[in-house]
């Protein structure tokens, strides 16, 4: 017959305290893990105890399970709670690690160029989606984007152009802004066209601005987001509000050229339309074209994000597939 003396009273005390403190000082869930074996793993240290239980006298055999289970208890509460600390920071580090956020990113690119960035709404007047950007109603180019039309004449936003209208009217010249934001067209969807994807509108209105100024700034931003070469391609482009205006296509970065669904088979893929702002636009909203000129470009933004994570199919970003949207 044994006893519970006070000599394993004091080793068990010890073997707690000295649990907690290392559970204490573990630095990772590894340590956390190989601590939970050896003290409270079947076999463990604490299960050595239990196995002397059997043997204690019956009268010892209530109190040393008592004071059995309550160090059992206080170490189960301890590991826990280092566990949660390690989610925790883990989550927090692996946030930091991976937080993938374009539009911050080029917010602060074009910030740090000293533009401003604005915000617009996504329910817009057909004045500024339209009208102030030289598309008047009769206009061929209003059918170039498909719009969801609004009971009372509004509309949803089918680019972030009204931003630019805006940020003149509000801030006037010299100007130079940038405004991110969603978009909406009422528009069949394959792999690369949503009816519902982001933009990135930029405006700069000053003196004497030239298309040496805004190939300057498309380079910049496309060095920053990419930060190795891509192959690109300035095409003419056609665009009421900007005069001249180009077409920036990206090679596509999915197949890397030969052709795939996202590029239509064609190898490229329209990002970047620009130009120089056409003075009829300036004079809407109140800018001598004289006086002034300037740039604007339209990047799109979600495309511009499946370029850069190789994203096959522009479908996968609003499926809400956790599957797909757990990997960001
Ligand atoms: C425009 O929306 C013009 N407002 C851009 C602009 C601004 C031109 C300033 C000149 C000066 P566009 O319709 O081409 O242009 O759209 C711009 C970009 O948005 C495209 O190059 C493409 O990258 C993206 N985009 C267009 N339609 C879709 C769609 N359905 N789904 C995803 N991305 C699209």
């Amino acid at each position: 017959m044994n006893y519970f003396t006070p000599m394993l009273e004091r080793s068990l005390q010890e073997l707690e305290s000295t649990a907690i403190a290392r559970l204490a000082a573990a630095r990772s869930p590894e340590e956390l893990e190989a601590l939970r074996v050896e003290v409270l793993g079947r076999k463990g240290a604490l299960d050595q105890f239990f196995k002397q239980m059997g043997k204690l006298a019956p009268e010892e055999r209530a109190r040393a399970g008592k004071l059995l289970n309550a160090a059992k208890q206080a170490l189960e509460a301890a590991l826990e709670s280092r566990k949660r600390d390690f989610a925790e920071t883990g989550l927090r580090a692996r946030l930091d690690r991976e937080w993938v956020d374009l539009t911050r990113e080029l917010e602060e690119l074009f910030f740090s160029l000293g533009f401003t960035v604005l915000d617009g709404p996504e329910v817009e007047t057909e004045y500024h989606n339209f009208d102030a950007l030289n598309i008047p109603a009769d206009h061929p180019a209003r059918d170039m984007q498909d719009t969801f039309w609004l009971d009372g004449g509004n509309l949803l936003r089918t680019h972030t152009s009204p931003v630019q209208v805006r940020g003149m009217e509000r801030l006037g010249p010299p100007l130079r802004m940038i405004a991110p934001g969603r978009v909406f067209r009422n528009e069949s969807v394959d792999a690369s066209h949503e009816h519902t994807f982001y933009q990135l509108e930029g405006m700069m209105v000053d003196r004497d601005v030239s298309v040496a100024h805004l190939l300057y700034f498309m380079k910049t931003l496309l060095g920053e987001v990419f930060h190795r070469d891509v192959t690109v391609r300035l095409r003419p482009g056609y665009f009421p509000f900007v005069e001249p205006g180009f077409e920036l296509d990206i090679q596509c970065l999915i197949c890397g050229g030969p052709g795939c669904p996202v590029c239509k088979q064609g190898g490229w893929v329209e990002l970047l339309p620009c130009g120089l702002v056409n003075p009829n636009v300036l004079r809407m909203s109140g800018i001598d074209p004289e006086e002034w000129n300037g740039f604007a470009f339209g990047l799109g933004l979600t495309r511009l994000a499946m370029m850069r994570y190789g994203i096959d199919d522009i479908r996968h970003l609003q499926g809400g597939d956790l599957r797909f949207l757990e990997q960001f």
